[in-house]
């Protein structure tokens, strides 16, 4: 692979030049860190928007929605959906988790799914340099689709500059995502399947969680939190996603059925909103910086844990202790300590 060939093809927008690039970064192939490090320059174009939220809850036919309507506003967009391969399904999944057929075909859209099988740095880091390639490729939106409410989906999500938590009434899976701590992470919530029952008692739920959360984190701050018990009495904008009083994003929750496609209107104009709140109020400077931070440590642990294994002593030395480890002479710890030893004082192969 010649990196520079690939970054002009790149640039210019060619498919298979995207392609051939993702599946580079995604198996680190050699060469994969020049092309990184060459798209870095051109990145900050698209919007990142995460989808995540329990499975079946509709993430795929939601993004499939978004989708179309971006087309239909003239953007390219570029989705990855992260598979929950587990060593038991071994990927059976897959084609069932992305079938976006209404948009399969369109050159605007590129659509990839990612297994969640380990790589060395990890799937959230393949996750965000997979973007950085549709960013350079000139894609607008760059949606991620990641299944569950755990810590491994937030990580993804910090990927993004918008977060959607998709909730299902009826399915318990929201009552618990509401005491867990994934809630913090989103910035805007569609309960989906609002054609079923229970979708307004859990957009109640949801508001009143915000609500409990916010009234505490103003706790010591008498003026706001007056003033927001008192909206949330009746007024319907806080959940709308209005802008709040102190000027911090108040979540929008939205209802939606996307296998119809309602409710989609109301979630482009709340992620809308939502980038517009971003780009004011200086958050989506702070939130790339910290994103930048977070990489650059990323690629730093990689890449120091890259050469420890291929080019120090560390695996020579661990294989001449073994003996002694598995009868009890030596701890691993022991053996850390030498390896670390050995490294700062220069030991190589
Ligand atoms: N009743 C109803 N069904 C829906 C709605 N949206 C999606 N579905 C159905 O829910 C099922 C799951 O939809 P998906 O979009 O595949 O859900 P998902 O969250 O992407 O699923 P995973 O990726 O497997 O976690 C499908 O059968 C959809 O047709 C909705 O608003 N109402
Ligand atoms: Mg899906």
């Amino acid at each position: 692979m010649d990196p520079d060939l690939l970054l002009a093809d790149l640039a210019a927008g060619k498919t298979a030049a995207l392609a051939r690039a993702i599946s580079v970064v995604e198996n680190g192939r050699p060469g994969f860190e020049r092309l990184l490090a060459g798209v870095h320059r051109s990145l900050g174009h698209a919007r990142r928007i995460g989808i995540t939220g329990p499975p079946g809850a509709g993430k795929s036919t939601l993004v499939e929605r978004l989708v179309l309507a971006y087309r239909a506003a003239g953007l390219r967009v570029g989705v990855i959906a992260i598979d929950p391969t587990s060593p038991f399904t071994g990927g059976a999944l897959l084609g069932d988790r992305i079938r976006m057929e209404s948009v399969a075909l369109d050159e605007g859209v590129y659509i990839r799914s990612m297994a969640s099988r380990g790589s060395l740095g990890g799937l959230a880091t393949s996750t965000r340099e997979v973007s950085d390639l549709l960013d350079a490729a000139g894609f607008d939106r760059i949606v991620v689709e990641t299944v569950g409410v755990g810590q491994a989906e937030v990580d993804v999500s910090r990927m993004a500059d918008t977060t959607v938590l998709v909730l299902v009434p009826e399915s318990g899976d929201g009552i618990q995502t509401l005491k867990s701590g994934v809630m913090e992470a989103a910035d805007i919530f569609a309960v989906n399947k609002a054609d079923r029952p229970g979708a307004d008692t859990l957009r109640h739920e949801i508001e009143v969680t915000l609500g409990i959360r916010r009234g505490n984190a103003y706790r010591n701050v008498p003026a706001h939190h007056g003033y927001r018990a008192s909206r949330r009495a009746g007024a319907r904008e806080e959940a709308e996603g209005a802008r709040g009083a102190d000027g911090r994003w108040e979540h929008a929750v939205v209802l939606t059925v996307a296998a119809r496609g309602e409710g989609n209107d109301e979630l482009m104009a709340a992620l809308d909103r939502h980038h517009e709140w971003l780009a004011r109020s200086g958050t989506l400077e702070q939130r790339r910086r910290r994103r930048m931070l977070e990489r650059t440590r990323e690629v730093v642990d990689r890449a120091a844990r890259r050469w420890m294994w291929d080019e120090s002593h560390a695996d020579r030395l661990i294989a001449a202790r073994l003996d002694e480890v598995v009868d009890g002479r030596l701890s691993p710890y022991d053996v850390a300590t030498e390896v670390l030893d050995g490294l700062k004082q220069g030991a190589r192969l």
